[in-house]
């Protein structure tokens, strides 16, 4: 049977480094690799380039998957940058906003984790809080740091007859590594689960036909001691459609 082919965005890191000449790298966080390749897909990494090509890039893909990494830049939500706004990259954010474009207009299935799911909220027209301490209600907390991110901290509550619920139940763990998230939900988007402070931890498309699926949490540092969460990277390779 042939396999999906899942094409997950790339970051990229500045190596300062003799060894490797102070080159730039793209790279995708293992755990992405291993779960798709898990999943019985076929992943392949989609480095940053100019907008214009995500049409050709999204052609070759059957779904599309976004990691998480930099802040997303404040102005493409119109808000001027917070004093504790992270490391942005206006590159990556236009690119990933073209893909996000293309696969819906291709109708190719969407799994966005952590920063993709904001950016994802950001590109359908919502807004982010730069910073929790924004959020009048935040009382748990989401950035594990210094915890290694790879057991779940928090809990969240999961809407039934959700794409989230055959897989986590009403109830479940999640790790949580984030000092962003969503404020206003793109109109396109419903919630499917909340961290007890009441912030939004996974989304889905309002029209049932537009397969998009994201999460707040990252599955990539927990899907190997974790079965819900390698369940995600199953459903999404084998049976998102
Ligand atoms: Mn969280």
């Amino acid at each position: 049977m042939k396999k999906n082919i899942i094409g997950i965005a790339a970051n990229q890191h500045y190596q300062n480094n003799q060894d490797f000449f102070d080159q730039q790298f793209t790279y995708s966080p293992q755990g992405f690799i291993d779960g798709v390749h898990q999943a019985g897909g076929l992943p392949i990494l989609l480095p940053i380039s100019d907008p214009e090509l995500a049409s050709d890039y999204i052609t070759s893909i059957d779904k599309l998957l976004l990691a998480g990494g930099q802040d997303v830049t404040p102005f493409l939500y119109n808000e001027e940058p917070h004093p504790k706004l992270g490391q942005t990259s206006i590159d990556r954010d236009t690119f990933e906003m073209a893909l996000i474009k293309e696969a819906i207009k291709q109708n190719k299935p969407i799994f966005t984790v952590c920063r993709g799911t904001q950016l994802l909220n950001v590109t359908l027209g919502g807004t982010l809080y730069q910073d929790l301490a924004q959020y009048p209600d935040w009382e748990v907390k989401h950035d594990m740091f210094p915890t290694v991110p790879d057991f779940g901290l928090h809990s969240i509550t999961v809407k039934s007859e959700s794409t989230l619920a055959p897989l986590f139940g009403e109830r479940a763990q999640v790790n949580s590594y984030h000092h962003q998230a969503i404020k206003d939900l793109a109109e396109s988007l419903v919630p499917i689960a909340w961290a007890h402070d009441g912030i939004i931890e996974a989304v889905e498309s309002r029209e049932k036909n537009t397969k998009i699926l994201g999460v707040q949490w990252h599955p990539e540092l927990t899907h190997k001691n974790d079965s819900k969460e390698q369940s995600l990277f199953d459903y999404f390779v084998q049976n998102f459609e």
